[in-house]
C-alpha cells in the first residue's frame, strides 16, 4: 500500500548526518576583516560550498530511497508478525487497512513485501524479506544455505548491472542491506545453531540480533539473557552491527556504544490493534493486561525500529555497498571462471585495473 499523506514518524535527513563533515572553518585572515565590514561582509570570500546541501537534498528527494531488510531465525518466533508490525506501526499506519481476522500462515517460502512510504517530500521503498523459519528438520545441517544464497545472489544481481557497457544511471537495489536475526527466548545461551547461522551470515551482510517474543520473559530474565548473549557473540567472533571497528568518530562511537550496550533488542509483534486510554494501539491482549508494543516501557521494538529507519538507515546503506558488496566484487572479479559472455561483455571490463566503463562515464 502507498501513503499519500505525511506521516508524523521523522526519517532523518541523509544530509543531516554530513551536515557535520561539511563544515568549513572561516580562512585565519579573514577573520579581523570580517568585524570591521558592514553590509556585504558575510559575502566576502563565499563560495557557496553549503548550497551542496540543497543540491544533495533536491537530488534525494527525488530520487528517493531505497531499504530492504531481511528477517532470519527460527520457525515460529514471529518473524512475519514483526514484519506486519513494522509496517502497520508509526512508519506506514495511515497507509495500512488493518485486516484482524487473517491469520498468518507459516512462511515456506522466501518472499518480500516492499511498500512505498512518503513523508515531508521525502519517499522511501521499504522492502522487507520474509523467509521460512529453519529448526523443523530433523537435519538442520546447512539451514542457511538458502538465506546465503539469497544475500549473494543480490550482489550478483548489481553487479552484473555495475559491468554492463551500457549502465543504467540508477542501478535497482535489492541488496539486503540488514538482517534482522530472529533469537527464541530460552532465557539461556546461544544455541549452536544459531551461532553457526550467524557466523555465515555476518561475513556477507549487517546482522541486527533481536530476542523474539520477549514478552515471555521477566525484567531480570530479559536483562541477564542480553548480557550473556552479547558474551557468546563476543566469545565466537560474531560481528553484529553496528560494528566499533566502521564507527567513523568518537560521537558515532558515543552513539554506537549506547546501541551496542543495549544489543540484542528484546521485542514483541503483533499486527492487532487495541483500544487503551481511548487511543488505539498496536498490542498483545493478555489475560493480565495489553502489551503496547510501541511502547519502550513494555519492550524495544521501537528501538529497533529507530535503530533501522531513524538513525542509522544511511549508514547501513554505506556499509552494505562499501564493505560488504566490495567484498563480494572483489572475491567474483578474481575468480577465473567469470566469463565475459556470462556478463554479456565483449572485453573485460577491468584494463590495467581501472574500470573503463567508470572512466568512460565521467567524461
Ligand atoms: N507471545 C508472543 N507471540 C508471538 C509474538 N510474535 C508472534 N507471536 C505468535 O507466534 C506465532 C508464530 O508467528 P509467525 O509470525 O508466523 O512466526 P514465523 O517466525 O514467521 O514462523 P515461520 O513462518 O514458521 O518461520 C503466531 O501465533 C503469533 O501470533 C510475540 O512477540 N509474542
Ligand atoms: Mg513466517
Amino acid at each position: 500500500c502507498e501513503a499519500s499523506e505525511p506521516l508524523e514518524f521523522k526519517v532523518k535527513p541523509v544530509e543531516q548526518q554530513r551536515a557535520r563533515r561539511l563544515v568549513v572553518p572561516a580562512a585565519p585572515g579573514l577573520q579581523g576583516l570580517q568585524g570591521g565590514l558592514v553590509r556585504g561582509a558575510d559575502l566576502f570570500g563565499y563560495v557557496g560550498i553549503e548550497a551542496v546541501l540543497d543540491q544533495m537534498r533536491r537530488k534525494t528527494m527525488k530520487a528517493g530511497f531505497e531499504f530492504n531488510i531481511m528477517v532470519v531465525g527460527q520457525s515460529g518466533l514471529g518473524k512475519s508478525t514483526l514484519v506486519n508490525t513494522l509496517f502497520k506501526s508509526k512508519i506506514s499506519r495511515k497507509s495500512c487497512s488493518a485486516n484482524y481476522e487473517e491469520k498468518i500462515p507459516k512462511t515456506v517460502k522466501l518472499h518480500s513485501v516492499s511498500h512505498v512510504i512518503e513523508e515531508k517530500g521525502v519517499k522511501m521503498k521499504l522492502t522487507v524479506v520474509d523467509t521460512p523459519g529453519f529448526g523443523d528438520q530433523i537435519n538442520n545441517e546447512n539451514c542457511w544455505e538458502p538465506i546465503v544464497e539469497y544475500v549473494n545472489e543480490q550482489y550478483e544481481k548489481y553487479l552484473r548491472e555495475e559491468l554492463h557497457v551500457t549502465r543504467k544511471r540508477r542501478i535497482p537495489d535489492s541488496r539486503v542491506h540488514c538482517c534482522i536475526y530472529f533469537l527464541p527466548a530460552t532465557g539461556h545461551r546461544l544455541r549452536p545453531i544459531d551461532v553457526e547461522f550467524m557466523k555465515r551470515l555476518g561475513k556477507i551482510v549487517s546482522i541486527v540480533p533481536v530476542i523474539a517474543k520477549a514478552d515471555t520473559l521477566t525484567v531480570e530474565e530479559r536483562q541477564d539473557f542480553k548480557e550473556r548473549i552479547r558474551r557468546d557473540l563476543a566469545a565466537n567472533g560474531i560481528g553484529v552491527y553496528p560494528q566499533a571497528e566502521y564507527d567513523e568518530d568518537a560521537e558515532e562511537r558515543l552513539l554506537n556504544d549506547r546501541i551496542r550496550e543495549s544489543l540484542p533488542f528484546a521485542v514483541v509483534g503483533t499486527d492487532k490493534e487495541h483500544q487503551v486510554n481511548g487511543n488505539k494501539v498496536l498490542g498483545r491482549k493478555t489475560k493480565w493486561g495489553i502489551i503496547e508494543v510501541e511502547n519502550v516501557a513494555h519492550c524495544e521494538f521501537a528501538n529497533l525500529r529507530d535503530l533501522l529507519i531513524r538513525s542509522h538507515l544511511q549508514d547501513l546503506k554505506e556499509v552494505t555497498h562499501s564493505i560488504l558488496y566490495e567484498k563480494y566484487r572483489v572475491r567474483r572479479l578474481n575468480e577465473s571462471n567469470i566469463t565475459f559472455s556470462e556478463l554479456g561483455l565483449s572485453a573485460w571490463p577491468l584494463e590495467n585495473g581501472t574500470d573503463k566503463n567508470e572512466s568512460d562515464s565521467h567524461l
